[in-house]
């Protein structure tokens, strides 16, 4: 409930706010020139704890970041991988903020857990940063800003999707959910659920597939084992879609026709399937966001005033766009 309020405030303030529509990722134009503005040019060290390296998306994005908050655009990075693990963040964000970094930035794996972390962080007076996933918090104050998707607005785009060519065919759903307890798979799920109610499609079965291929295949082989019918798959992610195309097609049936399949990133593996139709639908979920969080932190750094809410914009594919998108697609 009080996430909802949360993303409320946040859609309203995303309305306000510049919406960061992420250009190609440049590297070069304005670098390091405003680095440490209140401290004559220094460089900005940060620490920046990443979720894992679960998924392809997470590979972009993590390269988008280190692509990015490079020595040349005035920065020193510290980074660490939390393999999917919040005690490993926690433990990544106190030795940042024993460092005495001048920012701190994470994805957080899940949406709770995070106001102590937070609040010594705040203490030590260093200004955290959050990019991609979102906090569940009362106290808005922890944070500076946070860089990401609208969840809630991609689940929303996919059920459409779903909604518009298949309601009215008695279509039986499975979902692969994405990490319980992050705020992708939170959200995801509850877009998705909101734009197919009031059709018949019926969703008969949802469990977590981490977002990862591995946990996407074995999870769609129980499902192909338990259920007589199942003709649509809707995947938090590319990945886990992937690995339920190996377990679709392992049962002998073909992916793309005998049972649909949505999902959300446009990845390219994902983007390949999707051009290759076994996959029939992807909404995008930006992956992009070293820019805006190279753009962020240094405001935060020269005292500057920064957006609390940066929404990233996403587009959708079809499998005839894929196949056009793919041989100029970055990630
Ligand atoms: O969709 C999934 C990744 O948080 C938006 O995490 C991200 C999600 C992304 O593992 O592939």
């Amino acid at each position: 409930m009080k996430r909802k309020t949360f993303l409320r405030s946040a859609a309203a303030a995303a309305s306000i706010a510049a919406v960061a529509a992420l250009t190609a990722c440049g590297g070069g134009g304005d670098t390091g020139a405003a680095a440490g503005d209140g401290g004559g040019g220094d460089t900005i060290s940060i620490g920046f704890s990443q979720v894992g390296a679960e998924s392809g998306w997470r590979a972009a994005n993590t390269k988008s970041i280190q692509d990015t908050l490079t020595a040349e655009n005035g920065f020193e990075l510290s980074f660490s991988d939390a393999q999917q693990k919040q005690e490993n963040q926690i433990q990544a964000i106190r030795s940042y903020i024993a460092q005495g970094m001048d920012v701190i930035a994470f994805s957080p794996v899940v949406e709770t857990g995070w106001d102590a972390v937070l609040q010594e962080a705040k203490n030590a007076g260093i200004p955290v940063i959050l990019t991609d996933r979102a906090v569940d918090t009362e106290d808005d104050s922890l944070y500076e800003s946070f860089i990401g998707s609208d969840f809630v607005l991609e689940g929303e785009r996919a059920g459409q999707w779903v909604a518009e060519n298949f309601d009215g065919q008695g279509l039986k759903m499975v979902e692969l959910q994405g990490t319980t307890g992050s705020a992708p798979a939170i959200d995801r799920k509850e877009g998705f659920a909101k734009a197919v109610e009031g059709t018949d499609i019926e969703l008969i079965d949802s469990q977590t597939g981490d977002f990862t291929r591995a946990g996407g295949k074995q999870v769609m082989e129980g499902f192909l084992n338990s259920h007589d019918q199942i003709d649509l798959v809707f995947a938090h992610n590319d990945d886990m879609g992937l690995g339920a195309i190996e377990a679709i097609e392992a049962a002998g049936l073909t992916p793309g026709e005998d049972i649909k399949i949505v999902t959300i990133d446009a990845v390219k593996d994902g983007m390949q399937a999707l051009a290759d139709g076994k996959i029939n639908y992807i909404v995008e979920c930006n992956p992009m966001l070293g820019e805006d969080l190279a753009e962020v932190a240094k405001k935060v750094v020269a005292g500057e005033e920064v957006e609390k809410r940066i929404v990233v914009e996403d587009a959708e594919f079809t499998q005839e766009q894929a196949a056009e998108a793919l041989p100029t697609r970055e990630y």
